[in-house]
């Protein structure tokens, strides 16, 4: 049986830490999508196809690795695609209670698909989207935080 997990995110944009995730989940199953979904509470820099072309080129090298959106439940789509994982990753203890949350009602929704949660690098403890936005806007150096595709499409939204 073909071992199928979603990553699923907003990856506005894809950094090192997300790709970290992603990697590593390669690893332990046969097959990873990455799914972008629009997160309600954010207010998003890059449109969904912005957010794939740039995922699709970071994850080139990844054979095992696919990148797709939805619109919809995760879990629904989940089940549309037969996975049986959902991979995410932890941060910091911030995360936990809305990882919490959101697994929670992930399980109420479908209890045959299981939540697994990787610990980040310590490398990446403090990485997000938000905070690589938040410095390219003011022109800071964000090489060591994404790959040079990402910081070029940064460059290129803020000029
Ligand atoms: N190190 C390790 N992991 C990291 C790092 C890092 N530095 N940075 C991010 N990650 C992980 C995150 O923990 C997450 O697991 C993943 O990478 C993606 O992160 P983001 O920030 O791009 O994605 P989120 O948290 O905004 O994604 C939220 C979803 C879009 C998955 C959520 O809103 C959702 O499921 N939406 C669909 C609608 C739905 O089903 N809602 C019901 C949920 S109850």
């Amino acid at each position: 049986m073909t071992r199928l997990a979603i990553c699923p995110g907003s990856f506005d944009p894809v950094t090192y830490g997300h790709l970290d995730i992603i990697q590593r989940g390669a690893k332990i199953f046969d097959q990873v999508i990455v799914a972008v979904f629009n997160n309600q509470s954010k207010a998003p820099l890059f449109n969904v196809e912005e957010r794939i072309n740039l995922l699709e080129q970071c994850t080139a090298d990844l054979p095992n690795v696919s990148i797709d959106s939805s619109n919809g439940l995760l879990m629904d789509y989940a089940r549309s695609k037969n996975a049986q994982a959902i991979i995410r990753g932890l941060r910091a203890v911030s995360d936990f209670e809305y990882e919490m949350q959101i697994t929670s009602m992930n399980r109420k929704l479908n209890e045959d698909i299981e939540t697994f949660f990787m610990m980040t690098n310590n490398q990446y403890s403090f990485l997000s989207s938000s905070i690589v936005k938040e410095v390219a806007k003011y022109k800071a150096n964000v090489s060591d935080l994404v790959p040079n595709v990402v910081e070029a499409a940064l460059e290129q939204k803020y000029n």
